[in-house]
């Protein structure tokens, strides 16, 4: 296999790019600041793209690749990637379900514990010497027993309605239909139904168009100025300017925020808020976890190569 060529998008994580390198002719995309040389010369040789949650296949990076088989996303999500565009060209494509279910769910949970219980806010009042010079922390607000909403019920929107269980909370969900496997959960028909019965909201759904700001100002509102938003989905779920604006103003009680609407970039309204909790999109960001997400980047690969079934086909 050392003479297929796999075009990996971007830096992701080095065993990977170890493992890849050992196995496959690897180019790595960001080394060639001129892309279209890149492309002119290689694209040809091309067979694989790994991608992932930053950079994925969109359609021109498709329609460059003639040679292109299969993309196998280095995410759970495939929002970066032209999923019409590859099931029309029949190019396979393969994500990381299951494996990072645990982390994004344990941290979403971390989110809500944090936002609530101003944790980061604490530390710095501990690091600042505030309990020296000012006493006492303010009192801050219960988790056990809130009840979480939840924007998609799927692994990962399970895992955290597990998780919230543990803690007594009550679990409602909004998703396109209601679930068989969730009856002692309840089902809202929409996300403004779901975000008048909450305090704690959170998204767990995956990025299409019709999940595109499906928190908006009129799901805000509906949560209200006690209300807590926790979105370890996509940044792009949120309306992002409307979500600071109620903070700003005081029209929503919090957030925690593991994603953002153009990362790296974060609005520095929010590095001013103590009511919100800011995590650089590490939801899947363990060892243990981003090491089995690599090892199916690369079984996929390798399956795949072999005419063997693909281990968690998407398309
Ligand atoms: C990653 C993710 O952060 O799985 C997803 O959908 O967003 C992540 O696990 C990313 O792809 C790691 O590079």
């Amino acid at each position: 296999m050392e003479s297929i060529g796999v075009l990996m998008t971007c830096p992701m994580n080095t065993y990977l790019e170890q493992e890849l390198d050992k196995r496959f002719k690897l180019f790595r995309f960001w080394h060639f600041p001129q892309e279209q040389t890149f492309l002119k010369e290689h694209s040809a040789t091309i067979r694989a793209v790994v991608g992932n949650a930053s950079i994925g296949a969109n359609a021109n990076l498709i329609d460059a690749l003639p040679s292109l088989e299969i993309v196998s996303s280095f995410s759970v999500g495939l929002d970066k990637v032209d999923l019409p565009k590859c099931k029309d060209k029949r190019i396979r494509v393969t994500n990381t379900p299951d494996v990072l279910t645990e982390d994004v769910a344990d941290l979403a949970i971390g989110l809500m514990i944090a936002t609530l219980r101003r944790l980061c806010e604490s530390d710095r009042y501990v690091r600042g010497g505030l309990w020296k010079k000012k006493g006492d922390f303010k009192l801050t607000s219960k988790f056990s027993g809130k009840s979480v909403g939840i924007i998609g019920l799927g692994r990962i929107g399970l895992a955290i309605a597990k998780r919230a269980e543990a803690f007594d909370c009550p679990i409602s969900y909004y998703s396109r239909s209601p679930k068989a496997t969730s009856k002692s959960y309840k089902y809202y028909p929409t996300v403004v139904d779901l975000a008048s019965n909450c305090e704690i909201l959170v998204v767990a759904c995956a990025l299409t168009e019709e999940t595109r700001h499906i928190i908006n100002r009129e799901v805000i509102d509906a949560l209200g100025a006690e209300g807590v938003v926790i979105n370890i989905g996509r940044g792009p779920h949120i309306d992002e300017a409307e979500l600071v604006s109620a903070l700003v103003e005081g029209r929503l009680g919090g957030a925690g925020l593991d994603v953002f609407e153009n990362e790296p970039g974060v609005p520095e309204q929010l590095f001013e808020l103590e009511n919100v909790v800011l995590a650089p999109h590490v939801g899947s960001g363990t060892n243990e976890t981003r090491k089995a997400m690599a090892d199916l980047v690369i079984g996929n690969l390798e399956a795949h190569f072999l005419n063997k079934p693909l281990l968690t086909p998407v398309v």
